[in-house]
């Protein structure tokens, strides 16, 4: 899908060169990152890492899509509600959640499930909803190998390498539109967004995110690579120990379409296509840092709430010395983060804590005390997932000037979860098992019996 991506979108194939030479650039100069990020296994992940975004039209495009990824390993984690931001859409992100997957490969896709009874006139929304129920975002061969799959319990080595395949072919771009200007017009005029959904073959990949070591250097780099970075960079500031997610982008791209013939025509294919333009696709990057609990991360949302009760700042200099300065009440060493419970950790035994066992040594006490004692190391857990109201800033950024209002209708992940065939997994509850598998790991190592 990169490499698809890369010809689809050449800004994308700039992108990963820049981040390819900032995070170079960031471990020749830092042997101590260098380190921390290989004693975590997460070098190797570097450079294929990325989460990428779709937004789908129905309950049927997006449970077979859960089936798909299923079949990839990767599960729906958390549930985001856009609609508060004027985003008629709600959301979950498919990936892996095991510790052996996240660390060969932690690809996310961002997936969005229009929300139809945000348009408000009957008629529009009537329409886009039989427009919708036309097309099939899968090809045959993709439905046949997801039965298949399902069945089977998996893939043979060719099966899967045809299965990727049939499903790259939904992420595909499509400039044929299928529907007439006027039609496209009317639900573009409802929410761009709407007609990004509605109006195409399939649910082109709109972006694809690697991950920087440095995402303030990628963002003060992006003039000189020829790209035009959004004004500033969503999330946290930056900081010693970096939490959670912090991600810019680069504008959405204006690019041709043809629209199908004027009705009663509804074939593309048919009739003399009319030329137009369609901005969907653009590129991001983003930096992780570790995952908060949920005592974290409601510092985390009351302080970023607060940073945004002063006006905006439309300069990424100015706007992160206004969240460093708000953000100095979140501690920033890594003891104090982890003594007060505000993020989370794997433990491992340390190099001096097995020469110690070696020795004959015997450690004792609570997991603070092995800490200190020197026992054991803690590492912070990398942040898997994303944070709506950035997520929000990523998709205005790209909607063009029009300011939305936030629609009156509440979140809904029960009416999500329906449409999705599945509960979210909560993200919370995979972090907080990740740090006590690794806990009970070592103080297994250490002969200890479980806290
Ligand atoms: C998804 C925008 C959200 C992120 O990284 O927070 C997102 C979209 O534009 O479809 O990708
Ligand atoms: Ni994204």
């Amino acid at each position: 899908m990169s490499e698809m991506y890369r010809q689809e979108v050449p800004q994308y194939g700039t992108l990963l060169e820049l981040v390819a030479d900032i995070n170079r650039r960031t471990l020749d100069a830092d042997p101590t990152l260098l380190q921390r990020l290989d004693a975590e296994g997460e070098l190797s992940r570097l450079d294929v890492e990325r989460h990428g975004a779709i937004r789908v039209g129905t309950a049927e495009e997006l449970s077979t899509l859960r089936r798909v990824f299923a079949l990839m390993g990767m599960v729906p984690v958390s549930y985001y509600d856009l609609s508060e931001a004027g985003v008629p859409v709600h959301s979950t992100a498919f990936r892996p959640v095991d510790d052996e997957a996240l660390k060969r490969n932690p690809f996310r896709v961002f997936t969005s499930l229009l929300r139809l009874e945000l348009i408000e006139d009957d008629a529009l929304r009537r329409q886009a909803a039989s427009i919708l129920a036309r097309r099939d975002i899968f090809t045959p061969g993709a439905r046949e190998l997801i039965a298949l799959g399902e069945r089977q319990g998996g893939f043979a080595p060719d099966q899967a390498e045809r299965f990727v395949t049939e499903i790259l072919e939904t992420f595909r771009w499509h400039r044929d539109a299928t529907v007439d200007e006027t039609t496209y017009r009317a639900l573009h005029d409802a929410h761009r967004l709407i007609a990004d959904v509605v109006c195409f073959r399939g649910p082109h990949i709109n972006h694809l995110t690697p991950r920087t070591l440095d995402i303030d250097a990628a963002q003060a780099a992006m003039p000189d690579y020829g790209i035009t970075p959004k004004a500033v960079i969503e999330g946290p500031p930056q900081r010693r120990w970096p939490i959670l997610l912090r991600q810019t982008s680069f504008k959405a791209l204006e690019e041709p379409v043809r629209f199908a013939a004027d009705a009663p025509a509804e074939d593309a294919s048919e009739g003399n296509p009319h030329q137009g333009s369609h901005t969907a696709r653009f590129g991001e990057i983003e930096q992780r840092g570790m995952a908060l609990t949920p005592e974290g991360r409601a510092r985390y949302d009351a302080l970023l709430s607060r940073s945004r009760q002063a006006p905006a700042a439309s300069d990424n200099l100015a706007h992160q010395r206004h969240l460093s300065q708000v953000f100095v009440e979140f501690p920033d060493d890594i003891e104090s983060i982890r003594r007060e419970g505000l993020a989370y950790f794997h433990y491992r035994i340390s190099d001096e804590g097995r020469q110690r066992l070696a020795r004959g040594d015997v450690a004792a006490g609570d997991v603070d005390t092995l800490v200190i004692e020197g026992w054991v190391d803690a590492l912070p857990i990398t942040y898997e997932d994303f944070l709506p109201v950035s997520a929000a800033g990523i998709f205005q950024s790209n909607l063009g000037d029009a300011q939305h209002q936030a629609y009156a209708e509440q979140s809904n992940q029960a009416a999500f979860e329906l449409a999705l065939g599945r509960p979210v997994v909560d993200e919370f509850t995979l972090y907080a098992q990740s740090q006590a598998d690794s806990l009970a790991r070592v103080r297994h190592q250490l002969g200890l019996a479980d806290d």
